[in-house]
């Protein structure tokens, strides 16, 4: 048993009660291969008797006034915080980010605690003027109900406050899904809110796989929306399973983001920001950066830059505060880096660095890989187009700001860019014609902020956001109200004088 877990068998959390399931799979350490804990596969009925216990529970919760659902936020933000290393250390044992980056994302969960809870005193609707004499109108928000959410294993803790922070403080109930690859941070959250005072019932935890207890979520018929991230082939499934049943959907599916690298950049600060967004996180982040787009006048200096750099990254255990590359989540995402490592040379891309699995004694029982550098990229080549997941960079070079910029739009997704530019025209032109849903100056394509929107356009998602104060448009309905105070019937649209 693991010193930090208080369990070798996690349990599915419905109703306020811890429930043992039938079958189980083994959590495995992505840097060490040992197993960490066992983690149920329900059945569906689990997500059944989840949806029952979130309706009754939601309820009385949607009556509790907001501020005192908010009251329950702070107490969770105050609990993240003083679990903050223990968290993070379970979070780098499960996902295989380093742990500096574990505690940062943590802290992405502390921030949404605190943020969402004062929204508790704001929740602002609108007060409009009626048409009518003596009639009063307005719009508020109010909660959908249960709402279903699917969590992916690269920000197992963040992404999930994201959407059930703003969910619960709207006075919706929730039933939770996170991925089998990293169910840890979930069980710590719902004991985190568990000991917080929220009410049984308003988080339920349902462990298990897509196929089985995502599906069930996703069909189900009292929950009234469903907010994923994850892959886009996942994404589109469940968006075509709602769209059918007119269920609300809120996806987000990752990005192929870019570092545009103008003739006039500072190159050091470019080189260590795209260090940073390229191989944190092994690169498996939805923000993290694929491409880089420079101008052909500074490509040679950066490249030079960029090897010196990459060749001094530390690959290893993420518990090692020296290590800055920790490993990648599983076998079946190494084999789709390695064949991609594959296709970018066979589509004539140069291999300037890495592209390799690491073998060697120290690494054999994890899953690690070199960050890689292809050069002479052509922006569309696969390597340029789909999204690998992995620490694997295509170096596109351009002639062009406006060439760039076409480059940079011209995927299927929009998620996130940046551009590396000292000249105000430009960055005041690239951050109106940057097509995606996040926009950088001067600094990585990683690294959002939680109060700001979070999501993308095209392939990205659906139009919604996470996180920000607009996450709470996924969460809410808005209802108009109309109050008549004149004593007698007066007909809009008719009666007007
Ligand atoms: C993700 O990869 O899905 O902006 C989330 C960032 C982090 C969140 C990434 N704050 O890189």
């Amino acid at each position: 048993m693991n010193k930090l877990l208080d369990t070798q068998k996690l349990a599915n959390y419905i109703g306020g009660d811890w429930m043992e399931g039938n079958e189980y799979a083994p959590v495995i350490n992505p840097a060490t291969g040992e197993v960490i804990v066992h983690v149920p596969l329900s059945p569906a009925s689990a997500v059944d008797e989840a949806v029952v216990a979130a309706r009754a529970a939601q309820k009385e919760w949607s009556l509790v006034p907001a501020p005192q659902r908010a009251e329950v936020l702070y107490r969770i933000g105050y609990l993240l915080k003083e679990r903050k290393e223990k968290l993070a250390q379970l979070l780098t044992m499960e996902n295989g980010k380093v742990l500096e980056e574990a505690r940062g994302e943590v802290q992405e969960g502390i921030d949404m605690a605190f943020y969402m809870a004062g929204e508790g005193r704001r929740l602002f609707g609108q007060t409009t003027p009626a048409e009518l004499k003596d009639k009063f109108a307005m719009s508020q928000r109010v909660p959908v109900g249960v709402v279903g959410m699917i969590t992916p294993w690269n920000f197992p803790i963040a992404i999930a406050t994201w959407k059930s922070f703003p969910a619960i403080v709207a006075g919706n109930a929730v039933v939770w899904k996170p991925a089998t690859e990293t169910p840890i941070m979930a069980y710590e959250l719902a004991e985190i809110c568990e000991e917080a005072g929220l009410p049984k019932g308003i988080l339920n935890v349902v462990f298990g796989s897509g196929r089985v207890v995502g599906d069930a979520m996703v069909h189900h018929k009292d929950i009234r929306v469903i907010s994923f991230t994850g892959s886009n082939e996942t994404g589109r499934n469940i968006a075509a399973a709602c769209g059918q049943q007119l269920k609300k959907v809120s996806l987000e599916m990752g990005g192929k983001n870019a570092v545009i690298v103008m003739e006039d950049a500072d190159l050091d600060l470019a080189v260590e920001a795209i260090l940073w967004s390229a191989y944190g996180t092994s690169g498996q982040r939805c923000t993290a950066c694929s491409r880089v787009i420079v101008h052909e006048s500074v490509k040679e200096a950066l490249e030079e830059k960029l090897l010196a750099q990459i060749e001094k990254l530390s690959i290893g255990n993420g518990l090692d505060e020296a290590v800055k590359v920790g490993p990648i989540i599983n076998k079946a995402a190494l084999e789709k880096i390695k064949k991609y490592i594959e296709i970018g040379k066979k589509e004539g891309a140069r291999l300037l660095t890495g592209g390799k699995e690491l073998t060697e004694e120290k690494y054999k029982n994890g899953n690690f890989f070199t960050p890689t550098l292809f050069t002479n990229v052509n922006g569309s080549m696969r390597i340029a187009q789909e999204e690998i997941f992995g620490p694997v960079v295509s170096l596109i070079p351009v002639k062009s700001f406006e060439e760039a910029i076409e480059v940079n739009n011209n995927v299927e997704y929009g998620l996130s860019s940046s551009i590396f530019t000292n000249d105000v025209n430009r960055v005041f032109k690239a951050q109106r014609d940057l097509d995606t849903g996040i926009v950088y100056v001067n600094a990585g394509t990683t690294g959002a902020e939680i109060h700001l929107p979070f999501g993308g356009t095209k392939g990205t998602g659906n139009g919604h956001r996470d996180s920000g104060v607009q996450a709470l448009d996924v969460f809410t309905e808005w209802k108009a109200v109309y109050i008549d105070y004149s004593g007698r019937l007066q007909r809009a649209q008719i009666d007007i004088e």
